[in-house]
């Protein structure tokens, strides 16, 4: 039996289905012989206490609600495993990263922060993504996001940021948005918000995919070996697929078009075997390395950027099922960064000791009590034997003594031995007045936030750029607009001098650039996996009188390479081909947009054919995708469509039957099917994600 599978056994015997035989009951197992109408006294009468059936059943809905996550509240979940590469005992003695056969099952939930359960996906955010080991040592959980850097330095800063970032409190406005007043007040008086504000910015903020995003725990955290020495670590998750973003505009459109659209990608993709993966790596820093940084180590506001220590990758995870009930699963599991096995410890950065504080703290709220560690999402695969009993929600029936020392349960359960595997806290050596200050050490708030500006392509800029015109010119104090401002003049004038011009404030007269090198390593530029195909939603566009033939050569290319390829027309149902058959079509284009595709190819008919520039949902389609950047391929009379967009603004370089590829605008005028020319210059195209070289196209 492979041990990689202990917890999803341990699931099934908390498995609720309904037996196949019998009648619809009560809570209490009394057949019910009519759901449907309430007792009451005579057929137009008042319905009658006495009816339990109708009280137990509205009381349970009645309170089917638990609270939503203070923050993190929207959230999708996938059960997976993770396997390392090589043992890590030189650093770590961690049962689940010592040997490579041994697979640890996993559950990771992704998430937004600002917005409540049912905001939108594709919102200006942070994502979550946290991952719960089931070890055979215990459940661990990385509780990381998808930026390295976090907003504040100190937990205790914690409800500030949140609530100056959550809906304003008086109309509860806006949902799912930092761009409103209370946040970049906030921002723009608390200078250490500015490096994870830049990446807040950055397209990092929009996701294309759970699946296409980085991790990070975040915090320096401690590696323990077997010797009891330890080394610091930084932990990253990083994305087979490659890192990929959406645009602002898109991501604003896909709010209304699909609202679930990354929970529903990370489903749909686990449901088509698809299954995500990422690589984790860490950084490690020995302990007489400490101070070798001009930042401080246990700030964590701060990276480690990868040219000073490059990340070394020490395993892979696998996401590969989905849940089964989302409530029971997604929602009831309870991360905790003091979840921790032996072989990984804590630093005394001050925002992660708050966190250990929180998250308990939080769950006995959230999960109704002390026991949610019984629920089977939360409940570890390692044995658990505990003294603690009792509460709201105890589901077992405990049997023996409950405490200890004890000699009436026979000792049981008795310490860890020497011997055992036991968690011992590190024996940091710690002495110090107490004092309410911040370090000296954490004091420097721009050079960072400059390092990932100066990081940036020119393209990247442009949209930190635009992001903050959006975002402050939401804003109505214009006190808070020109105070950012300032802020921002402090990491880089030409950043501040766009800005203000956008937002109508003065540029600021001091401008001193915190110049601090590059990270390449920061840029999408240097993110983008594999080049594979993969899961990319590909449009076909449709209509009749198309050449099926030049639409199938090219969608067996692409389906071949893993990309999943749809054919839209004007209506549902089918069209007809040059050749008199019928074809069917996947989807009516009323129904869908450019945003939820990641290209687009517009095949067409035999020679002669006009182009089909009459149906205007098709070419809003068309000009949406190259707005946003997206690669566009056009066959025969297909090419007609593309070139009516020239007067748009859109540059299109073709030539009279040859292969051009331009800014991820693919042509090729020829009749009858795609030449692999075609296909190969198309699917490397799609594979680039979004072209950036192409010339602003009119709204
Ligand atoms: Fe937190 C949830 C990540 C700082 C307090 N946090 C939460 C979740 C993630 C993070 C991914 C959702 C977990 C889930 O899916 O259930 N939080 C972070 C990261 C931080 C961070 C990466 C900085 C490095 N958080 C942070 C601080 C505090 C909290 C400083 C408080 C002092 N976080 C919470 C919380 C939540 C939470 C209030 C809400 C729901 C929950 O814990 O279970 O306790």
């Amino acid at each position: 039996m492979d041990p990689a599978d202990s917890k999803q056994r341990q699931r099934e015997r908390f498995h609720a289905d309904d037996p196949a035989a019998g009648p619809l009951t009560t809570d209490q197992g009394v057949a019910v012989d009519h759901t449907d109408d309430s007792l009451t006294a005579g057929e137009r009468g008042p319905t009658l206490m006495e009816d339990f059936h109708f009280r137990e059943k509205l009381t349970h809905f009645d309170h089917e609600r638990i609270p939503e996550r203070v923050v993190h509240a929207r959230g999708a979940g996938a059960y997976g495993y993770f396997e390392p590469y090589e043992s890590c005992a030189e650093f770590t003695r961690a049962a689940f990263l010592q040997d490579p056969s041994v697979r640890t099952e996993v559950f990771v939930r992704f998430s937004t922060v600002q917005g409540p359960r049912g905001s939108a996906d594709t919102v200006r955010d942070v994502r979550g993504f946290a991952t719960k080991f089931y070890t055979s040592e215990g459940n661990y959980d990385l509780v990381g996001n998808n930026f390295p850097v976090f907003f504040i330095q100190d937990g205790i800063k914690f409800p500030d940021f949140v609530h100056a970032v959550k809906p304003e409190p008086h109309n509860d406005m806006p949902t799912g948005a930092s761009a409103h007043d209370t946040l970049w007040d906030f921002v723009s008086l608390q200078p250490e918000t500015l490096h994870a504000i830049m990446w807040l910015m950055s397209d990092r903020a929009i996701p294309r995919s759970y699946r296409m995003m980085q991790g990070f725990g975040v915090h320096t955290f401690r590696f323990v070996n077997a010797e009891g020495r330890g080394t610091f670590v930084k932990f990253h998750w990083k994305p087979r697929l490659g890192v990929h973003s959406l645009v602002w505009d898109e991501a604003q459109e896909c709010q209304g078009r699909n609202p679930d659209f990354n929970r529903g990608d990370l489903w749909n993709a686990i449901e088509a075997g698809e299954y995500p993966e990422w690589e984790l790596g860490v950084q490690l820093v020995p302990e007489e390395d400490e101070f070798a940084f001009d930042f401080d180590l246990l700030d964590p506001t701060k990276i480690i950027p990868e040219e000073q220590v490059p990340v070394r990758p020490i395993g892979r995870m696998v996401l590969n099922r989905n849940p089964e009930n989302f409530f029971a699963e997604t929602e009831q599991v309870a991360f905790h960064t003091a979840n921790v096995v032996p072989g990984i410890d804590f630093t005394n950065d001050p925002l992660l000791q708050a966190r250990n504080f929180s998250y308990l703290d939080t769950q006995l709220t959230r999960l109704g009590g002390p026991n949610f560690a019984q629920l089977p999402v939360n409940r570890p695969v390692a044995p658990v034997r505990t003294n603690q009993r009792d509460g709201h929600h105890q589901s077992a029936i405990h049997r023996g003594t409950n405490y200890f020392p004890n000699s009436l349960g026979g000792g049981c359960p008795a310490h860890a031995g020497a011997d055992g595997n036991a968690f011992t806290h590190y024996a940091e050596r710690v002495d110090g007045h107490k004092i309410r200050r911040r370090s000296p050490s954490f004091q420097d708030h721009y050079s960072q936030a400059a390092l990932f500006w100066n990081s940036m392509a020119d393209w990247e800029r442009q949209h930190i750029v635009d992001a903050f015109r959006f975002e402050l010119g939401k804003v109505d104090a214009l006190a808070v607009r020109s105070r950012t401002v300032e802020q921002l003049a402090k990491v880089d004038g030409e950043l501040a001098a766009q800005v203000a011009a956008g937002v109508g404030v003065p540029e600021p007269a001091e401008k001193a650039t915190a110049s601090k090198g590059t990270s390449p390593a920061l840029s999408l530029e240097s993110l983008r996996g594999e080049g594979s195909i993969r899961t990319r939603q590909i449009a076909v566009l449709v209509t009749d009188g198309i050449d099926p033939e030049q639409v199938a050569s090219v969608r067996e290319v692409l389906a071949a390479e893993g990309a999943i390829v749809e054919a839209l027309a004007a209506t549902d149902g089918t069209v007809e081909g040059s050749d008199g058959e019928r074809y069917t079509v996947d989807r009516a284009l009323p129904t869908v947009a450019s945003v939820l595709y990641d290209a687009v190819l517009l095949p067409g008919g035999p020679v002669g054919t006009p182009p089909t520039t009459a149906d205007p949902d098709a070419m809003r389609f068309v000009r949406d995708a190259y707005r946003h950047g997206k690669p566009v391929g056009a066959l025969g009379s297909g090419v007609g469509i593309v070139s009516a967009l020239e007067p748009e603004g859109l540059r299109l370089s073709t030539e009279f039957h040859r292969v051009v590829a331009d800014q991820g605008v693919v042509t090729d005028t020829s009749p009858g099917a795609a030449s692999e020319e075609f296909t190969r210059a198309f699917v490397e195209a799609v594979a680039a994600h979004r072209h950036w070289n192409r010339p602003p196209v009119r709204r």
